[in-house]
Formats: structure tokens, C-alpha cells, sequence
């Protein structure tokens, strides 16, 4: 009997408990906190926005205006003037050469052919206890192929005038999983995102390690080649494992934030850095802009009067939706071959 009501109890109590936190699960989704919001459309029919972390932004702009589409630390203007002084160096160092893509110094000049850089692509899938975040081989090869694409300048077929074939192509060198739920959250420059780094990073300064994760709350980040020499077990690419192609994480789910976050990855700068003033992304024919754009524009934006030309949002980096990125420019590419010829080649 007394067995009995012990176990009756019990039973009672799980009961209870179970009750208690199921109507908790409810509410929480409710309050806009889906348990796996990568699962889902980014953007809801109501035009609210939810986050990797799950945390939902009234709108569209919100989202953008919180950063949420990208936590790569910002260069100041000591750091890029540091940067162009390498390029520099390294030019002369390499016998000179024109400057490209428009003539200022800090583009510095095309280096390589089209398509004539192999990277090699480490990736590291990290998810949690519960299998969030563990995507197939399938969307590390879409993943893949949609930035040879971007790198390529083929991305949208309507829009392919203009966009530069760069130097890079990606090839899938390896791939590692990991279920760690700290690491999964890890977010720039938090103790987690140092000790996953540490235990996975491979390769050398040529490597692209990508790390797919929950974002720490973002779509994603990157190091700069920069910083490698300092820093080289840091060196690399994380992003939230729902932009890669294939999830339902709409309109970021066509992997342009991989391509973005390599694109840090090899040197280049938001175009809106700056803003209207100095020397912005220190390239020349992506021209100035105020802010980061979010969303499609409809019609073509000049927040930046003084400055000729209009805004770049159709830009890889920019913050606008992966349909309507789709193009580095000339300026770019040459930026990022004199990046990846001063810091990453051969090192
Ligand atoms: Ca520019
Ligand atoms: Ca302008
Ligand atoms: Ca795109
Ligand atoms: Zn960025």
C-alpha cells in the first residue's frame, strides 16, 4: 500500500511538473521565442523578424538597426590606415603594379586570374543535444556551390552585368561535427567561441574554417586577415546554420551571409563603412552610403548626396536580403586580392 501511494505520488508530481512546464513551452512561442527559429521564415506574415536566438524584432528594420545580420567587429580608421600601409609594403615588396579598379591606392591592384584561387573550406558543424543545427553534407556542398556562384559574379541571372568574376573559388576540404551546446550559442568574442576555435580550427592563414553554429544571435561574423598573424587560432567564419541554402530561414536562406562573412574573411569592409564621410570601405566604385540598406528596395536609394553615385545595397556587403545581393565589384575584388597577396597566401 505504501508502495503504492509512494509511486502514486511520484506519478502525481511528474504529472504536475509536466503540466507546469508544457503551458511554459506554449507561452514562450507565443511571446515570439520559437525553439528553432531556423526552422521558419525569418521575416513572419506579420513583418515581425525572428533572430537565431530567437528573440523577435518588430520589423524588418529592427532587426537590421540591432545588427543582428552581422557582428564582425568594426576597423577604425587606425586599423584600415595600418592595413593600407601593408598593402603597400607588399606591393612594392612584390615589384609594384598599378592600382585597380579605379585608381585609388588603398583598392590596391588585381592580382589574379578569374577563379584562379583555390581555398580550401574546413567546415565545423556544431549543434545542439537536441539535433539543432546538425545539417547534412548536402548544404555544406550547396553552401559551397552558391559562393562559387556569388564569387563568380553569376548569382541572379538579371542582374549578372557588372558583377565581378573574382580571384576565389571554394572547395570543400573537410568536415568535422560537434554537439555542443555551448559552443552552439557562442557568441564574438565570448570565452566559448575561443575554446571551440582552439579544439577545431585547422590549417594555415590560406584556410577558410566555417564554423556553422546558432550565431550567438546573429546571422553571422568573421575575422579579418588581419588579424591572423596575432591571432591565427581565431582566424575564420561563423555563421547561423539556417542561412546556409536549403532551410526555410527565408529571405537569408540562399547562403549570401557565408559569402558576406567571407568576404570580411578576405578583407573587405561594410560599404557603409564610414558613411558618407573619409574613405569608407576604401573602395572606390562601391559608393558611399549613410547606412546599411535592409530588405529589397524598390527603387534606387542616394543617402549619400554629396557622394556621387547611389547607394550599393545590391552589394555582397551590404545587409539587404540573399535575392537581392548579388555582386562584388571590380574595386573589390582587386581590394581582396591585394588583402589575401599581403596576409593569407602562402602564410
Ligand atoms: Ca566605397
Ligand atoms: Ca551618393
Ligand atoms: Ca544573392
Ligand atoms: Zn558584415
Amino acid at each position: 500500500m505504501k508502495k503504492f501511494t509512494l509511486a502514486f505520488v511520484l506519478f502525481a508530481l511528474s504529472f504536475a511538473f509536466l503540466l507546469a512546464s508544457v503551458p511554459l513551452k506554449n507561452v514562450g512561442a507565443q511571446g515570439g521565442r520559437p525553439d528553432n527559429p531556423g526552422e521558419q521564415s525569418a521575416v513572419r506574415a506579420d513583418g515581425k523578424v525572428v533572430a537565431p536566438d530567437g528573440v523577435v524584432f518588430e520589423s524588418h528594420k529592427s532587426f537590421i538597426d540591432a545588427g543582428r545580420k552581422c557582428s564582425t567587429r568594426h576597423a577604425d580608421d587606425i586599423e584600415i590606415e595600418k592595413v593600407n600601409k601593408d598593402i603597400e609594403k607588399n606591393r612594392s615588396a612584390n615589384g609594384g603594379g598599378q592600382a585597380g579598379g579605379g585608381g585609388t591606392s588603398t583598392d590596391g591592384a588585381r592580382i589574379y586570374a578569374n577563379g584562379s584561387v583555390n581555398v580550401n573550406v574546413y567546415f565545423h558543424v556544431v549543434s545542439t543535444a537536441t539535433g539543432t543545427g546538425n545539417i547534412p553534407d548536402s548544404r555544406l556542398d550547396a553552401q559551397i556551390a552558391a559562393m562559387n556562384e556569388h564569387y563568380s559574379g553569376l548569382d541572379t541571372p538579371v542582374y549578372r552585368n557588372g558583377a565581378s568574376n573574382m580571384s576565389f573559388r571554394f572547395v570543400r576540404a573537410g568536415v568535422d561535427r560537434t554537439v555542443n551546446d555551448t559552443w552552439y550559442n557562442a557568441g564574438l568574442g565570448s570565452a566559448a567561441e575561443a575554446q571551440m576555435k582552439n579544439a577545431l580550427r585547422v590549417g594555415s592563414a590560406d584556410d577558410l574554417n566555417l564554423y556553422t553554429t546558432g550565431g550567438g544571435g546573429y546571422l553571422g561574423w568573421a575575422t579579418f586577415p588581419n588579424e591572423y598573424a596575432g591571432n591565427p587560432k581565431m582566424d575564420g567564419v561563423i555563421v547561423y546554420w539556417a542561412t546556409l541554402p536549403g532551410s526555410n530561414y527565408a529571405p537569408y536562406n540562399e547562403g549570401d551571409t557565408a559569402t558576406h562573412e567571407a568576404g570580411h574573411w578576405l578583407g573587405l569592409y561594410h560599404t557603409f563603412q564610414g558613411g558618407c564621410l573619409g574613405s569608407g570601405d576604401g573602395v572606390t566604385d562601391t559608393p558611399a552610403e549613410r547606412a546599411a540598406t535592409y530588405g529589397c528596395p524598390s527603387r534606387s536609394l542616394d543617402t549619400c548626396k554629396q557622394n556621387a553615385g547611389l547607394d550599393p545595397y545590391e552589394n555582397f556587403m551590404d545587409y539587404t536580403d540573399d535575392p537581392c545581393m548579388y555582386k562584388f565589384t571590380a574595386g573589390q575584388s582587386d581590394r581582396a586580392d591585394s588583402m589575401w597577396s599581403t596576409y593569407r597566401a602562402g602564410k
